[in-house]
């Protein structure tokens, strides 16, 4: 049946044409309704857009195993994939409403509010959702869409059987043209102001980030010593530049905090003065600066998801003190430090960790410079030895003292560990997988890190042969990985390399693979090539 007998059709088309042109006003009327919410979006914030709200709400709801066969897949392009999806997803669904709206016209217009009701319930569902205006730029849109596709089904020419009827052949096919080509050039023009406008947003936050002199820190790191790198070339660099440093993160679109009106306030149990603190009191406070390597736990054993920086910042563990909080060992009563960032991240570290000595970190530099925006300007956390899932809050805004019974932050909603200490692990950086090096020396070397325990001995086997020891770069600090070479006397055919650390306990590598999910992947790297 079709609800639209109303109106005059003046020329009549095969059934396939009027399908095509259907589709192509579904196209149409999904491109408007994208263009004019994410428009809308620019005057909400950025994260109320359907295609980052629908996207970061699948995220929130990603299990662990695909997440991380996300990350495994995709690498740091996993939102960039995601992303292409949903618009995947939307075409395909704007180019099948369009069809059903050349037979029942008014039905095929009210679907493409559908995508309105979805994008405001994941818009609202965040969990840094601000309310019902996040819900905005979804409706708008989809309101947008329909009337758009109601319109332009009802210029559609009419079934052939359907002879043409009235004055002014041809006047729908010119309407229809004229309508579809001005949605399309109104559609882009709203995308590109709202791309134009997006990249403006944020620009209070460049400046203050760009405002930034880090002060010299009180405490510097001793100099690395030269000997830490070992001179092979397709080795890691031993310290990361940002530029390479790898990113793990929900947030679809990167925070753009303004370091002038950034606070930080630390409260809960135990704590018997609460402090809310600002950019400029941390950097009136003694800094610290440190090398620490970063792991996240969803690296593969040899992945890549590990990096080296230079950090500066403030000591959380005093910090702390003054806030009156103690450890567990010491009588506190919370065991969890909960870390909130202003994309609604909760990251959960032991308390006891925190306060144990160790080089427990609010940091505000990285390698020389105010933290990037993807690396959490302008503040972040770091624990040695912690994976990032569960010591590295970025954009950090909220410190909350609880309880592991009482709270499970993001990822341990997730099926992920609620602690988790990061894992002895080396990675063979060269020769890569399937290289044909010649017979004779070749040099094989790379990493091991243990953080926080330090690399006490890397070994490296040669096919099912004995165990035979690295030769150690020198150490930095404990916190830091340590890179180890092996000069290999290499015979022609196939070999299969394969590497071991063992930490200062005395602990060495298990060969026992394991998933990354939930505390972290364990095994040895090994890596074949072909002598030649
Ligand atoms: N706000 C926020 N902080 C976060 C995350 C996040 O998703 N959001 N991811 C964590 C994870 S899993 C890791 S491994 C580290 C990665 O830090 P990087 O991106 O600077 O390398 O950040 C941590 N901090
Ligand atoms: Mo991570």
């Amino acid at each position: 049946m079709s609800d639209d007998d109303t109106t005059p059709r003046k020329t009549s088309a095969p059934t396939w044409a009027r399908l095509g042109l259907g589709a192509l006003s579904g196209l149409l009327a999904g491109g408007a309704a994208l263009a004019v919410a994410e428009l809308a979006a620019v005057a909400v914030r950025p994260q109320a857009g359907p295609v980052v709200a629908v996207g970061s709400a699948a995220i929130d709801r990603t299990p662990a195993a695909v997440k991380d066969w996300a990350i495994r897949s995709f690498g740091t392009n996993d939102k960039l994939v995601l992303q292409f999806g949903i618009l995947a997803v939307l075409t395909l669904f704007a180019l099948a409403l369009g069809m059903f709206a050349v037979r029942h016209r008014r039905t095929g217009a009210a679907g493409v509010l559908v995508f309105g009701v979805v994008g405001a319930a994941a818009a609202l569902s965040r969990p840094d959702s601000e309310g019902v205006t996040d819900a905005l730029p979804s409706v708008l849109g989809a309101v947008v869409g329909a009337v758009l596709l109601y319109v332009l089904a009802g210029l559609l020419p009419a079934p052939r059987r359907q002879p043409a009827q009235g004055p002014g052949e041809g006047w729908d096919r010119r309407r229809f043209v004229i309508a579809a080509t001005a949605a399309a050039a109104a559609s882009a023009g709203a995308g590109v102001l709202g791309r134009a406008l997006n990249g403006a947003g944020g620009r209070d936050a460049v400046a203050s980030r760009n405002d930034i002199a880090l002060p010299a820190p009180g405490s510097r790191a001793p100099a690395v010593p030269r000997r830490a790198q070992v001179r092979v070339a397709g080795v890691s660099s031993f310290m990361t530049p940002n530029s390479d440093f790898y990113r793990v993160d929900t947030a679809l679109v990167v925070p753009k905090v303004d370091a002038t009106t950034w606070q930080l306030r630390i409260h809960g149990d135990g704590v018997t003065r609460e402090k809310t603190l600002t950019f400029d009191d941390l950097l009136r406070r003694e800094l610290v600066e440190r090398n620490i390597t970063l792991t996240c736990v969803s690296n593969e054993v040899g992945g890549p998801y590990v990096g080296n920086a230079r950090w500066i910042g403030v000591r959380l563990a005093d910090l702390l003190a003054e806030c009156g909080v103690r450890p567990p060992s010491k009588g506190g009563p919370a065991d969890q430090l909960v870390a909130r960032s202003v994309d609604g991240m909760t990251i959960g570290s032991p308390v006891e960790d925190v306060m144990d000595g160790r080089d427990a970190l609010l940091a505000v530099g990285m390698n020389g410079e105010p933290l990037p925006f993807d690396h959490g300007f302008p503040v972040r956390m770091l624990v040695p030895g912690l994976y990032g899932y569960v010591s590295a809050c970025k954009w950090i805004e909220d410190i909350e003292l609880t309880t592991f019974d009482s709270y499970d932050p993001y990822w341990v909603k997730r099926d992920w560990a609620r602690k988790a200490p990061i894992k002895t692990q080396s990675r063979i950086d060269t020769p890569k997988p399937f290289a044909r090096p010649e017979a004779g020396t070749v040099m094989v070397a790379g990493v091991a890190w243990a953080q926080h325990r330090g690399i006490d001995k890397v070994e490296i086997r040669v096919d099912d042969g004995p165990w035979e020891e690295a030769v150690l770069a020198a150490e930095d600090s404990r916190d830091t990985w340590r890179q180890w070479s092996y000069a290999w006397r290499a015979g022609k055919g196939g070999h299969t390399l394969t590497v071991r650390a063992t930490d200062r306990t005395g602990e060495t590598q298990t060969e026992k693979r394991t998933r990354t999910v939930p505390d972290g992947a364990s095994g040895w790297h090994s890596v074949v090539v072909t002598v030649e």
